[in-house]
């Protein structure tokens, strides 16, 4: 049986980073929590690079252009999306998970989902460095493991040898 694993092992990984800036008070600490995520799990600061886009909704066309040029191992995606008023609300929530599925799926890009939805402004501070984590830090952490387990899949492995028989 052949068992694939990623290692939580960031040395010499490339990420993108695309953050919203709507509620910048809570996005800036979940990429901080990201930052300090990879670097601590070896990751250069040097290899990592930022892009803030206006909103949650605007987080997949940028991390669609990180990957493709194909200059990043993995992006890590950042948002946060306050319950408001209106259903506003669960148009750029659904968007932003549809279209960084989407860019996954499409470039083979690892893309970790680090866009926290939540009622009102203390839940959305406990998931970003608060009493429930850091979901930037979840986001990159899950990067750095899927870019490990591609590279584990796609390395070649010797072929099987034939038996004496055939
Ligand atoms: N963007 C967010 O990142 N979070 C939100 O809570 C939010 N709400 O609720 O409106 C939000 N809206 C802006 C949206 O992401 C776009 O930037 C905007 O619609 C312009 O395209």
């Amino acid at each position: 049986m052949n068992v694939h694993t990623g290692k939580l092992d960031a040395t010499g990984m490339r990420f993108g980073i695309v953050v919203g800036r709507f509620n910048d008070i809570v996005t800036q600490r979940l990429l901080e929590g990201a930052v300090d995520t990879l670097v601590r799990h070896g990751a250069r600061d040097a290899d990592l690079v930022v892009a803030w886009v206006p909103g949650a909704f605007e987080i997949a066309v940028a991390a669609k252009e990180l990957a493709e040029q194909g200059n990043v191992d993995a992006v890590v995606c950042l948002g946060v999306v306050i319950r408001g008023q209106t259903t506003h609300y669960e148009l750029v929530a659904a968007e932003a998970a549809r279209g960084v599925a989407a860019v996954h799926a499409s470039t083979g890009v690892p893309a970790g989902f680090g866009v926290v939805t939540a009622e009102n402004l203390e839940q959305a501070l406990d998931r970003a460095g608060g009493k429930a984590g850091n979901k930037g830090a979840d986001a990159a952490i899950a990067a750095v493991e899927m870019v490990s387990l591609l590279r584990e899949i796609r390395r070649p492995r010797p072929a099987a040898r034939r038996s004496a028989a055939s």
